[in-house]
């Protein structure tokens, strides 16, 4: 294991890609106009949303996201080589990526017309993809037991800090800030033809019919599992234990239950709703 971590306002980062200097360069970052941020908690559809914006931005034409891994086309704003990505690059609008929470970088973006994209998922489901990708990831700490997982999650100690933190950050955003679209993981799942049209209205970047079907057709599950730019089969040994699992895991709504007990949901229920008790957003799908 790696298992080297970075603690920043009181959130443990990995440390392989993080460091106290990137992090600070985050909450500082001038971000442009033009530019369009995709911001998630971990395993809440972060990789298939870099995905479907990359299409969108290429009217469904596939040779970008065939050609170059989704950390350079959009690089994690925290990560030590953003900087370096975003000034090799001309594109415009530049695509960010984070899993910052908004309390950290809400006052960079104060202000900016950036657009930005909020990705969440059923956090039941969040939970049991981070445990496999805790077994993949030499960068994480050990994953333990599920139980023992669990409760790391629900006390936001894991790396990445408290999903309950994160969501409810972001989401208090969502009535003031006009250029703030937020999207679910199961959403996509449903509908992902009327998702892509949401986003690509959203992003000013309205398509025709068969640039949305493209769209469809190269962020589906199966394509994405099979393309080596996105599946993380580029990333050395070292770093993936690729003998342990796959990034491309399931892609599928409501895995918890096939991991849940009947108790950990019952414990789970419990602690959500009092974690979520302050929180307006209304959602079947997060229950
Ligand atoms: S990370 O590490 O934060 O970047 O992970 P993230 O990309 O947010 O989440 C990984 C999970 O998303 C699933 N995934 C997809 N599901 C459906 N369709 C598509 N196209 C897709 N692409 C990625 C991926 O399989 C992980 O979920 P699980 O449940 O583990 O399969």
């Amino acid at each position: 294991r790696l298992d080297v971590t970075e603690m920043f306002h009181g959130i443990l980062f990995p440390g392989h890609l993080h460091t106290q200097e990137s992090l600070q360069l985050a909450l500082k970052f001038p971000f442009q106009d033009t530019d369009i941020l995709i911001a998630s908690y971990p395993k809440s559809g972060t990789t298939w949303m870099q995905e479907i914006v990359s299409l969108i931005s290429c009217r469904g034409d596939p040779h970008l996201t065939q050609n170059v891994p989704n950390w350079t086309r959009a690089p994690w704003l925290e990560q030590y080589y953003c900087a370096a990505v975003l000034e090799a690059s001309s594109t415009t609008p530049r695509v960010i990526t984070t899993h910052l929470p908004h309390h950290l970088l809400g006052p960079m973006l104060q202000g900016s017309k950036a657009k930005v994209i909020y990705v969440s998922r059923n956090p039941k489901d969040v939970v049991v993809s981070f445990y496999h990708f805790h077994k993949i990831a030499k960068f994480l700490p050990e994953a333990g037991t599920f139980p023992e997982f669990l409760d790391r999650f629900l006390e936001g100690t894991l790396n990445f800090g408290s999903w309950f933190d994160h969501f409810k950050g972001w989401i208090s955003q969502t009535a003031t800030m006009d250029n703030l679209l937020h999207i679910t993981y199961e959403e996509m799942s449903l509908d992902l033809h009327g998702a892509i049209k949401r986003i690509s209205a959203f992003l000013q970047c309205p398509l025709v019919e068969d640039e949305v079907k493209n769209c469809v057709k190269y962020c589906s599950f199966t394509s994405m599992k099979d393309n080596e730019m996105v599946n993380y089969t580029l990333v050395p040994d070292e770093i993936m234990d690729h003998s342990k699992g796959s990034f491309m895991r399931k892609g599928k709504t409501g895995d918890w239950k096939n991991m849940f007990t009947e108790e950990q949901n019952q414990y789970f229920k419990r602690i959500f709703k009092s974690k979520m008790q302050d929180c307006t957003f209304e959602s079947k799908s997060h229950r």
